[in-house]
């Protein structure tokens, strides 16, 4: 079976810098695919992508360098099931907030007698290879959201979860939680005490500390943290971004900071 790149780069202490889709485009993850990043992540919870749209992007992020990894829209057993088919070589499950939570979602990544995945692996057998099936529960990658007041406090369980590799921070569920704003880089004390409580938990049992960042500045800056994986804004974000800077280049304009659509 293919390999899982992200798994040796955890375990080698490289940080993984994961690319995150929201527009329904396998064209547009084509693009991201090709740029570079470690990972890129077709998100099923917040982007506008139904099944079919992901399953062309995971379809065309399979043509590239990264590795293709998709968040869920919650916990069912059955749609995480369905993306692994679809040839998610792992799985971000958002607001997992107790261990049985976890423990759910782990087992839904692992076929018997580790966990409950049916079995159909699908395009899991065209981008890992023939010997899918035997190796797929060591490759699939597994991140828990941590973004509830109540994931916080059940940091340790949750990483306790066998074959849980790690969790990945959703800082503007979790500060909306704790602060009573949404915040990607929130500096509220509570909000850096949730993030640095997460990070030495996670170096302590040795599992992937994960975070989504606004931007390239703000990934390096949470690498300096201690985190391994880092989101660097979503294709949206970026877009937008890019879009506003050739606008106010073009018109001899400062670039704005922020555009309409709040990014
Ligand atoms: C959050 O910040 O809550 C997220 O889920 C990031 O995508
Ligand atoms: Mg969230």
């Amino acid at each position: 079976m293919r390999i899982n790149s992200l798994k040796t780069a955890a375990a080698e202490g490289r940080p993984i810098v994961n690319g995150w889709l929201a527009i329904p485009s396998g064209y547009s993850a084509e693009i991201m695919g090709h740029q570079g990043y470690d990972a890129v992540t077709v998100d099923l919870q917040h982007g506008m992508i139904d099944f079919a749209s992901a399953l062309s992007m995971l379809q065309a992020i399979s043509a590239t360098a990264a590795v293709p990894l998709v968040r869920v829209p919650d916990g069912t057993p059955a749609q995480i099931m369905r993306m692994l088919d679809a040839g998610a070589y792992g799985i971000i499950c958002p607001m997992v907030s107790t261990a049985e939570q976890a423990r759910r979602f782990v087992a839904a990544c692992r076929y018997p007698p580790l966990g409950n995945r049916s079995f159909g692996p699908a395009r899991g057998l065209l981008y890992g290879g023939a010997d899918y099936p035997q190796h797929a529960n060591n490759e699939i990658l597994t991140l828990a959201m941590i973004e509830t007041r109540e994931g916080l406090a059940n940091i340790d369980e949750i990483l306790d979860t066998d074959g849980l590799d790690g969790v990945f921070i959703g800082p503007n569920d979790l500060s909306l939680t704790l602060t009573g704003a949404a915040s990607a880089e929130s500096t509220h004390p509570e909000m850096l005490a949730a993030v640095e409580r997460v990070v030495s938990r996670c170096r302590q049992k040795q599992k992937i500390a994960g975070i989504f960042c606004t931007s390239g500045a703000a990934a390096a800056q949470r690498i300096t943290e201690g985190f391994q994986f880092v989101t660097p804004a979503n294709d949206v974000m970026q877009l937008g971004r890019a879009s506003r800077e050739a606008i106010a280049l073009a018109r001899g304009n400062a670039i704005p900071t922020t555009g309409a659509s709040g990014y």
